[in-house]
């Protein structure tokens, strides 16, 4: 038996699977949640991450404006399914309260630490860069230093501290539609000083996540290491394809990958994740999780144009993972050269 190590979630959202499901991870029969023009002046809503908020849920939401342009939407909800949103921009300040927006904002990601919610996402510092803010009431939220250097994506934070040190996910990148890309681990005392670099896990000869991987939803702490769904990404002749993959990471040293998923869990099947803005794509960001129950809901950006979810268990994830478990030396080497 494997259990997630966090705090209770009785509210979680859930359906049963399906019996004639095949797959560990099953999709909400009302997919998507979040439709086309779902804010006066957004065209489309994806790649948005949620969290639980004293009773409710709240969310952080990629809102692609009419003029393209993508900003961080905040969103509520009182079933983690039906989200209501705020109809401007969240207004981020500097330490001094001042205005301080970011040019774009893009792919945000979600996580409390200690009693300190953080927003990463991406951003232009002269590049393709990551961006962070913190908010304590989801009233003022305050921009940090920005961790990395350009160009980078797909910052994911762990939700606690490992031997003193934050620890953060991300994904060097270049400036347009990187054609490569493996996942990095840095650490640092205080959210502002990042080093310790190390390399994660990287591409693998499974075709579907054969071109590029970046971080997906925040790390799921359990008794068996830390839980990562991440996305991974093919080249076709028609494009890109991206779908979602699950691996165990170390839970003292999480640049070492445990185990390791040789095949998708989801992939690009459903007209919302098929078409689309930009079709064929799978994009997961956040997820709800339940310790009692071991219920897992993963939050997934379909096709550039809607918000989904799907379902597993901790227990049934896992199983699959161990199942079609395949570890490169790349995965297992602690990272550093
Ligand atoms: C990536 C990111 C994602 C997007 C994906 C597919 O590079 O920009 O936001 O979902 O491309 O377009």
């Amino acid at each position: 038996m494997i259990r997630i190590l966090s705090a209770p979630l009785p509210n979680i959202p859930w359906q049963e699977k399906p019996e004639n499901c095949t797959s560990p991870v099953w999709r909400y029969s009302e997919n998507p949640i979040i439709r086309r023009n779902p804010i006066s002046g957004v065209a489309r809503i994806f790649n948005s991450a949620v969290i639980q908020y004293n009773d409710e849920f709240i969310g952080v939401f990629r809102g692609e404006q009419k003029n393209g342009v993508p900003m961080i939407y905040l969103g509520k909800s009182r079933d983690a399914l039906h989200w209501e949103f705020e109809q401007e921009k969240i207004n981020f300040t500097d330490e001094n309260g001042q205005p301080f927006m970011p040019i774009y904002a893009y792919d945000p990601r979600l996580v409390k630490v200690e009693d300190t919610y953080y927003i990463i996402w991406c951003q232009d510092m002269y590049g393709a860069a990551i961006g962070m803010a913190k908010t304590r009431d989801f009233r003022t939220f305050t921009r940090m230093e920005n961790p990395f250097l350009p160009y980078n994506r797909n910052a994911v934070l762990f939700p606690r501290k490992i031997d003193g040190k934050y620890i953060m996910l991300s994904r060097p990148c270049d400036n347009g539609h990187t054609a490569f890309g493996d996942i990095f681990l840095s650490e640092s005392r205080d959210l502002e000083y990042w080093g310790h670099h190390r390399h994660v896990m990287g591409r693998t000869e499974s075709w579907w996540e054969s071109l590029k991987i970046g971080g997906g939803a925040a790390p799921i702490e359990t008794t068996e290491g830390w839980l990562i769904f991440y996305h991974g990404v093919c080249s076709t002749c028609n494009g890109y394809v991206y779908s979602i993959g699950a691996a165990m990471l170390d839970i003292n040293h999480p640049s070492k990958v445990l185990h390791r998923c040789e095949d998708y869990i989801l992939t690009p099947e459903e007209w919302y994740e098929e078409r689309g803005f930009v079709q064929n794509v799978c994009f997961p960001c956040a997820t709800l999780h339940d310790s009692e129950t071991g219920r897992i809901v993963l939050y997934y950006g379909c096709a550039d144009s809607y918000v989904s979810a799907a379902f597993t268990t901790v227990q049934e994830i896992y199983e699959y993972i161990l199942a079609h478990d395949r570890l490169s030396p790349a995965d297992t080497e602690p990272g550093k050269r």
